[in-house]
C-alpha cells in the first residue's frame, strides 16, 4: 500500500481544501530581509490605543507559551504540527489600553510589510509573538527575532519581523490585501483572493 511510504499520513480532515502537506519549510518574503538585533526589537503601539513600546526585555519577562499547530500558506502548502514559543497575543494585550471604537489592527513589520486583522482574529489564545521554532531561535528568514503567528488564517497574516500594532476603528488592507489577497484569509473557506478578478 502507498500509505507505508509516508512517515506521517496527514489526517485529511485537518488539511484545508486546495492545500498540500509539505515537510519542508519554504521561505516566502516579499523584498529584502530586515536584520534586527534582539535587543533592538520593539513593538510600538499607536492609533486607537494608548501609545506604548514593548522592548525585547519586556517581552521576555512576560509569561511564555508553547503551541503546536498547523500552518497554511495561500500558495497551497500546509505544514502540520509546527511548534512555536513566544508571548501569546492576549498576554501582550493585557498590557495595551485600547481606546473606545478600536475594532481592527494593522500589523507593521521592520521593512515595511503590513497586514490587517479584526481584533477577534488577533486576540486569540493560540496567536503568538514567537521567537522560537521547534525549540530553536527563530531563523531570520522565517521572521526572527520575532514574528506573529496566527494559525487559523493563511500564513501571510503571520507577519515576520513584527514592529508595531496600529489600532483602527475600521478595516484597512495591508500589503498583500491591497494586492488582491482576501481581507480575512480563512483557509477552511478558501478565502484566498478578493475582488472580481
Ligand atoms: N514582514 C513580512 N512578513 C511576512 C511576509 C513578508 O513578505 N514580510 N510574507 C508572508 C507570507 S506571504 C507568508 S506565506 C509567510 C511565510 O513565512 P515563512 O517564510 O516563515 O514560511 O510570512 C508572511 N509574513
Ligand atoms: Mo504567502
Amino acid at each position: 500500500m502507498l500509505g507505508r511510504f509516508f512517515k506521517k499520513p496527514a489526517d485529511p480532515s485537518k488539511v484545508p481544501p486546495g492545500q498540500t502537506v509539505t515537510d519542508r519549510f519554504p521561505v516566502l518574503t516579499y523584498g529584502p530581509t530586515p536584520r534586527v538585533e534582539k535587543n533592538a526589537v520593539e513593538i510600538r503601539v499607536w492609533g486607537l490605543a494608548e501609545e506604548a513600546r514593548f522592548t525585547w526585555e519586556d517581552l521576555m519577562r512576560m509569561p511564555q507559551t508553547t503551541h503546536t499547530y498547523d500552518i497554511h500558506c495561500v500558495t497551497h502548502w500546509s505544514k502540520l504540527d509546527t511548534t512555536w514559543t513566544g508571548v501569546s497575543v492576549p498576554e501582550l494585550m493585557r498590557r495595551v489600553r485600547l481606546k473606545p471604537g478600536a475594532t481592527h489592527v494593522m500589523i507593521h513589520s521592520y521593512g515595511g510589510y503590513t497586514t490587517n486583522l479584526a481584533l477577534e482574529d488577533f486576540v486569540r489564545d493560540l496567536n503568538l509573538l514567537a521567537h522560537t521554532f521547534e525549540g530553536q531561535d527563530l531563523e531570520v528568514d522565517h521572521g526572527g527575532p520575532l514574528r506573529l503567528v496566527v494559525p487559523h488564517l493563511y500564513f501571510w497574516k503571520s507577519a515576520k519581523w513584527i514592529s508595531g500594532l496600529e489600532f483602527l476603528d475600521h478595516d484597512e488592507p495591508g500589503f498583500w490585501e491591497r494586492n488582491g489577497y482576501h481581507m480575512r484569509g480563512d483557509p477552511h473557506n478558501e478565502e484566498r483572493y478578493s475582488g472580481p478578478w
